[in-house]
């Protein structure tokens, strides 16, 4: 694995339905997210934070919450994760809410063109986020940043990575989900993305669903897991804006994110949607950062 690290803040909550990750980068900096990972021998570099639209809090408009704005951040995503990736760094992007994913992963998605890399994604959540302003029940973006990747969504938007589609919806895996509107349970199947949601945990356990979303993985993949905080049972998470009740344990997460750990191919990560004004006590910025740790390698006695 890299072990150049940008961390990026992308302090925004313009396509949230619920104030507040826009404090996100901040909390996971309190959480010791740097020295954590420096303490991997990991080299760090904190970029600080991107700047871009405040948010002006105003309804849907065809189906979109504040789809300028959006559009201005996800540019500015894209181009500083891009900036790392040609940089030959790993960017962790700090977000912020999940809209931002369409920044970063066409960013990765275009970094993977120019440099003859197969893509894998793992969407880590409790939500499939491919809704698009027809299916919509809220207009709020973040609940639709794989269908737009998927080319599904507003020009103006979908075209940020160069190329449309920005990436197929083969590349990704899909883990944890448990709350997917009726429309877009449709269109999830008409698109066939592979999903292993919270029943397929329950039945077959995570190792054997991480087993199945990182098969097939080469020496010239490039694998980027975009970490949507709700995708962890509120009991260990309650820090989020869209909490859904049955997700994955602290043990389940860590059993995750070890086993990607273990590919050695994690080439970029989002870590988004944490919401401090809803968190007790910084906790669930304490269990990103752990889960974080382990996903670079944090290992338990068995492994060295
Ligand atoms: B998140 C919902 N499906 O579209 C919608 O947190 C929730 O990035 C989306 O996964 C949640 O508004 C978006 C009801
Ligand atoms: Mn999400
Ligand atoms: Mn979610
Ligand atoms: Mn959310």
């Amino acid at each position: 694995m890299n072990h150049r690290i940008s961390i990026i803040g992308a302090p925004t909550d313009i396509g949230a339905g619920v104030r507040g990750a826009s404090m996100g980068p901040e909390a996971l900096r309190v959480a010791n997210i740097v020295p954590v990972l420096e303490g991997h021998g990991l080299e760090v570099l904190d970029r600080g934070n991107l700047n871009g639209p405040a948010n002006p809090w105003q309804p849907p408009k065809d189906g979109y919450r504040h789809l300028n704005e959006v559009v201005a951040w996800n540019k500015a995503v894209h181009e500083a994760v891009h900036a790392e990736l040609a940089l030959g760094r790993l960017p962790i992007l700090l977000g912020g809410d999940h809209c931002l994913g369409l920044g970063s992963i066409s960013a990765v998605a275009r970094h993977c063109r120019e440099t003859n890399k197969k893509l894998r994604i793992l969407w880590l959540d409790a939500h499939a986020d491919f809704n698009t302003n027809i299916l919509t029940p809220s207009g709020n973006l973040h609940g639709m940043p794989v269908a737009c990747l998927c080319g599904h969504g507003p020009q103006e938007l979908i075209e940020i990575g160069g190329q449309v589609p920005a990436i197929s919806p083969k590349w990704i895996r899909q883990i944890g989900i448990r709350s997917v509107d009726a429309g877009e349970k449709r269109f999830v199947h008409e698109m066939d993305l592979e999903v292993f949601d919270m029943r397929y945990i329950d039945e077959m356990g995570m190792r054997h669903a991480m087993e199945l979303a990182l098969a097939t993985l080469d020496i010239n993949t490039h694998l980027h897991v975009s970490f949507d905080v709700d995708f962890l049972d509120p009991d260990v998470a309650p820090g989020v804006g869209t909490t859904v009740k049955g997700g994955p344990t602290y043990r389940e997460a860590q059993l995750c994110m070890e086993m990607i750990a273990d590919t050695g191919r994690l080439a970029s990560l989002d870590v988004m949607e944490l919401n401090p004004a809803l968190d007790v006590r910084n906790a669930t910025a304490e269990v990103a950062v752990d889960l974080i740790e382990s996903l670079f390698g944090k290992s338990t006695l068995m492994r060295k």
